[in-house]
């Protein structure tokens, strides 16, 4: 037997998967000929069989008894402990004392937004989920209305994709083989990086940047076309708004300002310019790498200006999520909100070591390993007065790190609903096998617990899973969904603006108001001190963040540096060094490598460090202007003494 499922997992892709069922049990995992993923098949999806059934599966509820030693409990005792809880610190402290973490690890209608009814019911404090593309999507909302762009059925048309702070070749692997088709069309792809990474060695060309210098380019490019007349003056009339203001502004970002501050040739970047304007129509594939900064809002909103200066609607692609006539709003209980916190996301570690939060639920989230400052918020978990509940599928750092565990099916399990960010398409995941064990996926969960804690509004709150689809994609799109197993979303016009003026804002009416310059003000790029290195971390082909490690192993990677920094320190391959900041230390292996410019370091993300940390006890926890995470402005320091 076999089933058709999208993959839920927190990929740009959202891929069509057949899945092959024998004895009730999953037997293989195939991709062949499907959607948007062209044939062939992710290093994720060929190991899920494995990771389904893997030693690390969390099959019953589990509560510690000291240390690291848990029991085995039974769901009556488990949901009993849970909403004595829950209700103990409701009625002691208040529903802002009760903190809900949920994250990335499965997009799924119902498994993640409906999952949140309960909480936003209850008014517990929530993170702002700014952590991944949050400053780079409001800089689209003020110039555009919305972040949606180009969808990949629109890449047969382009003469040029330019991948601008963006790794598809790793991040998007079947964005990335429809991408390089305009290569066989005898097209350009230009990639815009600061390292030499595996989709910029499969480009036509490739810019270098310095980190975070972006804005600068963008700008420069912008200055280039309006210098040369290569502006759409029609398109730039009749759909944007204060151009003649951006054309003053420009005055500051000549060629010359331009290579002193980004390194990248004057005559580069004119030679840039010319094939984007020449290689008409054209889109920016922006990356979410680029924005995890100080000034990343900024430099997206810069770099997003181009494709309008030279009359192409929405010449961009970022996230498609609000072109979609998905009503997030109704599936999360927008009706039900009682006025929680929301704290960012990247101020978690800081939040919990205040003691304000007594009882802490989470789901779909390994934020002891994927959130900054992680030693902070490993010690925040660690406090004797907060009672800690993760619902996970696999013993994750987080679940090992809890009071109380409790089994989750993986998405082959449970019904759900899967929209992707990239293509329109929706899936219907009707379950491939029976849930594992004893799990529970997490919708039926919070309606057990609402019963509990909110009897009187249990009818409002656990409503039928079609219902919330209905809620979320209409009755029509639902029974099309029901019937074929998936839908296919119209997309919003690619020409209209949702922005106060309905124009492309050049100059933002909105900035202001917000507390941002109205017209880009990118950063230079990022400062570390004389001797700090900056240090960049993104995708691993192999995982998807703390994931699949159950059956690839850790996730254990060196500190990737040039040979000039090596040499200055005096280092060779192999060599263990101690890198630190104010937030902690880690002992790393050296690597060097020549993709990786002087003053720059690079680790995949979520890394295991040589003395069993993740990287992530050393990352920033600031936030940009924008309200984004600044993951990629880390300074890290090497200790002098190198151990052999
Ligand atoms: N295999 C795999 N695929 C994944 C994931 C995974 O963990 N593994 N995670 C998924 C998720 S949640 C996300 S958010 C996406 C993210 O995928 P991407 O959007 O590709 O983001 P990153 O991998 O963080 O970084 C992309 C690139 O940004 C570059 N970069 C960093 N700083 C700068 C800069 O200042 N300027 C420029 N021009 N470039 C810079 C990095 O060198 C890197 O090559 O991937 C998704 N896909
Ligand atoms: N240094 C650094 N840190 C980063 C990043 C970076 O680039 N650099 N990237 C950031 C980004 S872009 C993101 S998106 C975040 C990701 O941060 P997280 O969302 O914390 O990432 P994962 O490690 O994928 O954790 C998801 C967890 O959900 C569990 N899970 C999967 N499916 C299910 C399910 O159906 N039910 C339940 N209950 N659990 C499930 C998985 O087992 C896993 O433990 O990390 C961020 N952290
Ligand atoms: S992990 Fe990503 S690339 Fe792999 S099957 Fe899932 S959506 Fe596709
Ligand atoms: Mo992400």
């Amino acid at each position: 037997m076999s089933v058709v499922l999208g993959c839920p997992r927190d990929c740009y892709d959202t891929c069509k998967l057949t899945v092959y069922v024998e004895n009730s049990r999953v037997v293989r995992v195939s991709a062949e000929g499907y959607g948007s993923t062209q044939g062939a098949i992710c290093p994720r999806a060929v190991k899920d069989v494995e990771r389904i059934y893997s030693s690390s599966r969390i099959l019953y509820p589990s509560l510690r008894v000291s240390g690291g030693v848990f029991r085995r409990i039974d769901w009556d005792q488990a949901i009993h402990l849970t909403v004595s809880k829950l209700r103990e610190v409701l009625e002691s402290y208040g529903s802002k004392h009760v903190l809900f973490l949920e994250y990335a690890g499965n997009r799924g209608i119902l498994t993640r937004y409906a999952s949140r009814r309960v909480w936003n019911y209850l008014g517990a404090t929530q993170s702002d989920r700014s952590i991944c593309d949050y400053s780079g999507a409001a800089a689209l909302r003020l110039v555009y209305g919305s972040t949606y762009g180009v969808s990949p059925d629109d890449i047969d048309g382009l003469n040029m994709a330019i991948i601008w702070g963006f790794n598809p070749a790793v991040s998007a692997v079947h964005l990335w083989r429809k991408i390089l088709s305009i290569r066989e069309r005898s097209g350009c792809i230009a990639t815009v990086d600061v390292r030499l990474t595996e989709t910029a060695r499969q480009s036509t060309s490739f810019v270098k940047v310095k980190p975070g210098s972006d804005g600068y380019l963008a700008l420069g490019l912008a200055r280039y076309f309006v210098e040369h007349g290569y502006v759409d003056r029609k398109f730039v009339e009749r759909y944007t708004y204060g151009f003649h203001e951006l054309v003053k502004h420009l005055d500051s970002y000549g060629l010359d300002v331009v290579e002193r501050v980004t390194g990248v040739p004057a005559s580069k970047i004119a030679e840039f310019a010319e094939t984007i304007a020449s290689s008409k129509p054209f889109a920016i594939f922006v990356g979410y790498g680029l924005q995890r900064r100080y000034g990343g809002g900024e430099i997206v909103r810069a770099v997003s200006l181009l494709p309008a200066l030279l009359g192409i609607h929405r010449g961009f692609y970022y996230s498609n999520s609000d072109g979609l006539p998905i009503n997030f709003p109704a599936v999360e209980g927008a009706n039900l909100w009682s006025g929680g916190n929301i704290i960012s996301m990247e101020k978690v570690g800081e939040a919990l070591s205040t003691g304000e939060y007594k009882f802490v639920y989470i789901h779909l989230h390994n934020p002891i390993a994927t959130l900054p400052n992680a030693g902070k918020v490993a010690e925040g978990f660690k406090r004797e007065d907060v009672f800690v509940v993760v619902h996970e599928t696999h013993w994750s750092d987080t679940a090992k790190m809890a009071d109380l565990v409790l089994p989750a099916p993986t998405f082959y399990e449970k019904l759900d609903a899967v929209y992707s960010y990239l293509h329109g398409t929706v899936y219907l995941n009707r379950p491939a096998v029976d849930p594992l064990g004893e799990s529970i996926g997490e919708y039926q969960l919070m309606c057990e617990i609402a019963k509990k804690v909110a009897p009187g509004s249990y009818s409002e709150i656990c409503l039928d899973p079609y219902r919330i689809f209905e809620l979320a994609l209409g009755r029509e799109a639902v029974e099309d969904l029901l019937n074929k197993g998936y839908v296919r979303l119209k997309t919003k016009r690619r020409d209209e603006y949702q922005t106060p003026t309905s124009r492309i804002e050049l100059y933002s009416t909105q900035a202001h108001v917000k507390g941002l310059p109205p017209l880009p003000l990118p950063p230079p790029g990022d400062r570390c001190a004389e001797n700090e290195l900056l240090l960049i971390t993104s995708a691993h082909p192999l995982y998807i963040h703390t994931q699949f490690e159950e059956v690839y192993g850790p996730n254990q990677s060196c500190i990737h540096i040039s040979r000039e920094d090596a040499e200055e320190y005096g280092l060779v391959n192999g060599d263990l060094i101690e890198i630190w900041n104010a937030r902690g230390s880690a002992v790393v292996r050296i690597r060097i490598d020549a993709a990786v410019a002087r003053g720059l370091a690079w680790m995949p993300r979520q890394a295991w460090t040589v003395d069993g940390k993740r990287i992530n006890v050393l990352t920033d926890d600031g936030v940009d202007l924008y309200g984004g995470s600044v993951l990629n402005s880390t300074c890290i320091k090497i200790r002098g003494k190198v151990i052999r």
